[in-house]
This record gives structure tokens, C-alpha cells and sequence, in this order.
């Protein structure tokens, strides 16, 4: 890195590396809150950034619209500068990096926001329900622009569960998935909040079963960054193991379409 990148990341992030134990925690419980990844500085411009993006792109919360319409903001490092920079090259990276190994892509990034007035819950699912990734590694990161707490809609996971593999979904959630909604039947009781700090980053393993409510605060926002990081020569199951398309951030692939997904953009 270059002394002007360098100062610029410990501006805006907080440099993240997992202890040992962190790294067991990580194995056992398939998640782990490492704290604040974005400096004051940093989440305050990423706030900016996105903001503009959503009001520019998203309207009201209506209940009749879907979860995509009036939560997600897809591919959010087109728009925001600071978003990019964390996605490519931030804290998220390297915690991918010691989790998945020395050759990663950037899979998705999107804002999952919740604001004031959406109640709309987010049924139990994993991520790699949503778009089979092999290897099985692959991890999402929840980067908190709010506080967030039960009431404004904050995760809720099952501590351990990823170790019970790939979900097989039943027939209503095959109907269900045509709609992009993945839900399964989990019991609620084993359910824990995860409660987060602004500038806070938890991470979860793809098969880790996770849920939210809506959000029920009158006054507080629910915003995520969320992005998700996986083997840079991971395939997509559903699409016949096409190689999934995502920005090569650290090592290398040995698809030469990765390679080139998005290599125009800057990686810092
Ligand atoms: O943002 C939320 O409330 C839920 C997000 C989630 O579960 C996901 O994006 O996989």
C-alpha cells in the first residue's frame, strides 16, 4: 500500500485482525461481532455517501412492496466511494482473508436498510440459500450505520447452526424462492439478538440461519452495509457451476472472467 492509501484506510477504518480465540469462537458459533470497523470519520462519510444514494433511488416504505423494492439497494460500491474502498480494501477483506483463505472475491455488496417505519421482518434463511456458493466458506458481514437493537430490527441468529450444512428447503419455500424468499421453519426459541454499535461489523459463516424483525422504533433508523466475501473460485451451484462474478481483492483465480469482473474500478 502506498503511504497516501495507507493513512487514507486509518482515517476512515479500523484495521481488524482475528485473535486465535476469535478464530475458534468464529468456528463453533459461525459468527462474530469484532467491533468498530469504521472509524467516526468513516462512517460518517460512508452515511453521507449512501444517503444520497437511497433517496436518490428508493421511496417510502410500502407494505405491499417487497422486501427487495423497500430494503435493498444493490451493487451500492457503484455509488458510494468510501463503500468501495471498505468492500475492496477495508476491514471486511481481511477478515475474509483469515476466514476463507489467501484468494478471496467481494461477492455482493447492498444496503439492507430498515428506516423508521418499515416493519417488514426478513424470515429465517442463509445466505447461501440464496445463491448456492461451493466452496461452503463463503461469509456475509453486517456493517451497522445505526444503532441497532430489537426494537429498530436488528439480527437474530442461530448460535452453532451453520454446522448443520446446506438447508434443504421444503416445497412452500421452493414456491416461495421463485418470489427471491427464501424462508425456513426454525424454531424462534433458539433465536439470539445481535444488538450493534454504529461502525460495528459482525460477520457470519453462509450456512449460519439468520432472521430480523421489522423495524418498530418511531424514531430510529435500521441501516446495514452489507457485503459478502467468498473463495475467488467459487462457482455458482444453481447456474450449472458457472464461476460467480465478483472483484478479485486479494490473491488470485483461476477464472480468467473473475479476473477481469470490475478490474477497472479502483481496489483503494
Ligand atoms: O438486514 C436485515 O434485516 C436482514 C438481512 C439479511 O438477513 C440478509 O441480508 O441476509
Amino acid at each position: 500500500m502506498s503511504t497516501d492509501t495507507t493513512q487514507k484506510y486509518a482515517e476512515l477504518f479500523n484495521r481488524i485482525e482475528l485473535t486465535d480465540e476469535q478464530m475458534n469462537m468464529y468456528r463453533e458459533q459461525g459468527y462474530l461481532n469484532v467491533g468498530r470497523t469504521l472509524t467516526d470519520r468513516g462512517l460518517q462519510q460512508m452515511i453521507d455517501e449512501v444517503m444520497k444514494a437511497w433517496h436518490q433511488q428508493k421511496q417510502q416504505f410500502d407494505p405491499k412492496r417487497t422486501w427487495l423494492q423497500n430494503s435493498l439497494l444493490s451493487d451500492i460500491h457503484h455509488l458510494s466511494a468510501t463503500v468501495r474502498r471498505y468492500y475492496f480494501s477495508g476491514p471486511p477483506v481481511d477478515i475474509a482473508q483469515q476466514v476463507i483463505g489467501p484468494n478471496i472475491k467481494a461477492a455482493t455488496a447492498q444496503l439492507t436498510f430498515k428506516m423508521r417505519g418499515n416493519t417488514q421482518p426478513f424470515d429465517w434463511h442463509q445466505d447461501n440459500a440464496y445463491g448456492e456458493l461451493d466452496p461452503y466458506n463463503a461469509i456475509s458481514t453486517l456493517t451497522a450505520l445505526d444503532d441497532a437493537s430489537e426494537e429498530n430490527g436488528c439480527l437474530w441468529l442461530v448460535p452453532g447452526s451453520h454446522k448443520q450444512g446446506q438447508a434443504k428447503p421444503t416445497d412452500r419455500d421452493q414456491k416461495a424462492k421463485r418470489e427471491f424468499v427464501v424462508t425456513l421453519d426454525i424454531d424462534d426459541s433458539l433465536g439470539v439478538s445481535m444488538p450493534m454499535k454504529a461502525g460495528e461489523c459482525l460477520f457470519f459463516h453462509c450456512h449460519m440461519l439468520h432472521k430480523s424483525e421489522g423495524n418498530l422504533s418511531e424514531n430510529r433508523d435500521r441501516r446495514i452495509m452489507f457485503a459478502r466475501y467468498a473463495d475467488a473460485d467459487a462457482v455458482e451451484v444453481y447456474n450449472d457451476g458457472a464461476p460467480r462474478l465478483g472483484r478479485l481483492v486479494r490473491g488470485k483465480t483461476r477464472f480468467p472472467e473473475v479476473e477481469a469482473y470490475e478490474a477497472d474500478l479502483p481496489l483503494n
